[in-house]
C-alpha cells in the first residue's frame, strides 16, 4: 500500500476586481449649485476633496461664504413662491421619480465617485448607498400628491426653505434622506454637504439639473462648518434638518433656539448588540460583523458595543475572530474588498486615541493579522474585550471598526447596560425567542431596534434618536412630519 499524506489545502486567494475609475469624470474644478446653474464662490475661495485611500487631490471645491448663503435662500425663497410652490403634488412626484431614475441609470458612476471621495468600499456604494438613495426617492415621490392623507390632518402645508446639513459617512444617502422628503412635501432646500465628500451632491446637482426642476428648489453650497453656521444662522431660512455630531447638533439647537425655525437633529449613537446564548451563534456573529465593520464603522447606529451572554461569551469571540480573520481590507474600488479607507486624518485620530484609551483602561485589544496600504488613511477591524461600562470606548463613539465587548447574564442585566449610554439611536436583539425579542424592545430606550439582523435599512421605515441622538424621524410617513406645517 502507498503511504499518502494528509491533502494540503489550497491557499486561495482573491484575484484583485478592481472597478474602473475611467466611469466617472471628475472636473478640476467646482462651482456652487445655486439657482439652478453652477455658479463660482462670491469670494473665489476654494478647498481640495482628497480620495482618503491614497491622500491624492480629486479636486478643488468651492468654498461658500455668507454672501452664497444668502444667494442660495433667495433662490430657494424665490422657487419656493414662483415655480415650485405651485406645482401640485403630482407634478412633484414625477420630478422625484425623475431623480430616481437618473440616479438608477448612473448608479456605477455614483457608486465610484462615493468610494473615491470617502473610501468606502464599492461593494458597500455599490449595493446599498446608491440603490437606497434612489429608493428614498422613490418612496416620498409616492407621497407627494396624498399628503392629504397622510395622517397630519387637513391640507398640511410645506414650511418653506430648508437649510439640510449632512456628515460625509453616507454622502448620497444622507443628501437623498433630506431632499427627497423636503421637496415631496413641497419645500425647496439649500444643502450643505460635508467638507471631506461633496462630489457625489455635486453629481446629484448635475442630476437635479437635468431632471428639470424648476431652478432654485435644490442649491448645494459646499464648504466647511462655517458654511453650515452661516446656514443655520440665515433669517430667510424656516427649517433645519442637520444630520452629524452631538456636539454640533447642540450648537444649533441653541442657535435655532427662540428663532421659530423647526429643527431635526440625527445625532451620534453607542448601539448595543445583544447576544442571548439561544441565538443562532454563525447568524449573530455575521450580524455583529455587519452591524460595526459595515462602512468601516462610519455609522451612526452602529452596533459599537457587542453584549453577549457570558455562557456563550468564548464561543462568540472565538468566531468572531475567525470571520475576522477573513476580512479583506485594502482599495475601495477592488469589489472584492470589505474594509475600505478611514474617511480623513482627522477621524483616523480620533479612532487611535480612542483605542489607545481603551487599552490604557485595561481593555484587551485585538485585530487579525493585516497589512495597511503604505499610503491613505486606515485602520485595522479591532475587538475589545473585557470592557467595563465605564471604560471610555464603552461610552463614547469612536465612528470606527472598534467593537467593545461586555458582558451580561440576564435579560434584566442586559438591558440596565444597554441603556447605559447618554445616546438612544439603535440596538439589536439576537434570540430564538420572539418573547424575548418584544420583552427587550420594550425596554430598551433607542429609535431602531432590530431582531436577528442589523444596520437594515429602508425608505418607509423610520428612523431617529432619543436623548442625545436627537429627535424628529427620518424615512416612512413619520419624515414627512418634519417638512410640514400640520
Ligand atoms: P459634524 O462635525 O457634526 O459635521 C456634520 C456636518 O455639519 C458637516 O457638514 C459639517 O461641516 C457641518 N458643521 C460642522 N460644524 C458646524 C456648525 N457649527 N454649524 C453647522 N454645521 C456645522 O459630524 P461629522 O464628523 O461630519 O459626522 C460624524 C457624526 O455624525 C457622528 O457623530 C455620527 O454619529 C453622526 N451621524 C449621525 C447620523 C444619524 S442619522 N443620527 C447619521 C450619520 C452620522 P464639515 O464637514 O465642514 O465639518
Amino acid at each position: 500500500m502507498v503511504a499518502t499524506s494528509p491533502p494540503v489545502p489550497p491557499d486561495w486567494d482573491y484575484a484583485p476586481a478592481p472597478e474602473s475609475a475611467d466611469v466617472v469624470s471628475i472636473a478640476p474644478r467646482y462651482g456652487l449649485f445655486i439657482g439652478g446653474e453652477f455658479v463660482p464662490p462670491a469670494d473665489g475661495g476654494s478647498f481640495a476633496t482628497l480620495n482618503p485611500a491614497t491622500e491624492e487631490s480629486l479636486s478643488e471645491v468651492a468654498q461658500a461664504g455668507e454672501q452664497d448663503v444668502d444667494r442660495a435662500v433667495a433662490a430657494a425663497r424665490a422657487a419656493y413662491e414662483g415655480a415650485w410652490g405651485a406645482a401640485p403634488g403630482r407634478d412633484r412626484a414625477k420630478y422625484l421619480y425623475r431623480i430616481a431614475r437618473v440616479i438608477q441609470e448612473r448608479a456605477r458612476e455614483f457608486a465610484v465617485l462615493e468610494s473615491l471621495d470617502n473610501g468606502k468600499p464599492i461593494r458597500e456604494s455599490r449595493d446599498v448607498d446608491i440603490p437606497l438613495a434612489a429608493a428614498h426617492f422613490f418612496y416620498y415621490a409616492g407621497w407627494a400628491d396624498k399628503l392629504e392623507h397622510a395622517g397630519f390632518g387637513p391640507g398640511p402645508r410645506p414650511l418653506g426653505v430648508a437649510g439640510q446639513v449632512i456628515p460625509w459617512n453616507f454622502p448620497l444617502l444622507m443628501a437623498a434622506w433630506k431632499l427627497a422628503p423636503a421637496l415631496a412635501a413641497g419645500n425647496t432646500c439649500v444643502l450643505k454637504p460635508a467638507e471631506t465628500t461633496p462630489l457625489t451632491a455635486l453629481l446629484l446637482a448635475e442630476v437635479i439639473g437635468e431632471a428639470g426642476l424648476p431652478p432654485g428648489t435644490v442649491n448645494v453650497l459646499t464648504g466647511d462648518g462655517a458654511t453650515g453656521q452661516a446656514l443655520v444662522a440665515h433669517p430667510g431660512v424656516d427649517k433645519i434638518a442637520f444630520t452629524g455630531s452631538t456636539e454640533v447638533g447642540k450648537e444649533i439647537q441653541r442657535a435655532v433656539a427662540g428663532t421659530g425655525k423647526k429643527l431635526t437633529l440625527e445625532l451620534g449613537g453607542k448601539g448595543a448588540n445583544v447576544v442571548f446564548d439561544d441565538a443562532p451563534l454563525d447568524q449573530a456573529v455575521e450580524g455583529i460583523v455587519n452591524g460595526i465593520f459595515f462602512n468601516q464603522g462610519h455609522v451612526c447606529c452602529a452596533g459599537s458595543r457587542l453584549l453577549v451572554q457570558e455562557s456563550v461569551a468564548d464561543s462568540v469571540l472565538d468566531r468572531l475572530k475567525r470571520r475576522l480573520g477573513t476580512l479583506r481590507l485594502g482599495d475601495p474600488l477592488d469589489k472584492n474588498t470589505d474594509i475600505g479607507a478611514i474617511n480623513s486624518r482627522q477621524q483616523l485620530d480620533k479612532i487611535t486615541e480612542l483605542s489607545a484609551a481603551g487599552e490604557q483602561e485595561g481593555a484587551q485589544r485585538w485585530s487579525p493579522a493585516c497589512s495597511l496600504p503604505g499610503r491613505g488613511y486606515w485602520f485595522p477591524p479591532t475587538v475589545f474585550s473585557g470592557v467595563s461600562q465605564a471604560h471610555r470606548i464603552a461610552q463614547e463613539e469612536i465612528f470606527g471598526p472598534v467593537l467593545s465587548v461586555l458582558t451580561f447574564r440576564t435579560p434584566e442585566e442586559a438591558v440596565a447596560k444597554a441603556n447605559n449610554t447618554p445616546y438612544g439611536l439603535s440596538a439589536g436583539i439576537w434570540t430564538e425567542k420572539g418573547s424575548r425579542i418584544f420583552w427587550m424592545a420594550q425596554r430598551l430606550r433607542a429609535g431602531v431596534i432590530w431582531a436577528n439582523t442589523y444596520n437594515r435599512f429602508d425608505p418607509a421605515s423610520p428612523f431617529g434618536g432619543f436623548q442625545e441622538s436627537g429627535f424628529g424621524r427620518e424615512g416612512g410617513r413619520h419624515g414627512l412630519a418634519g417638512y410640514l406645517d400640520a
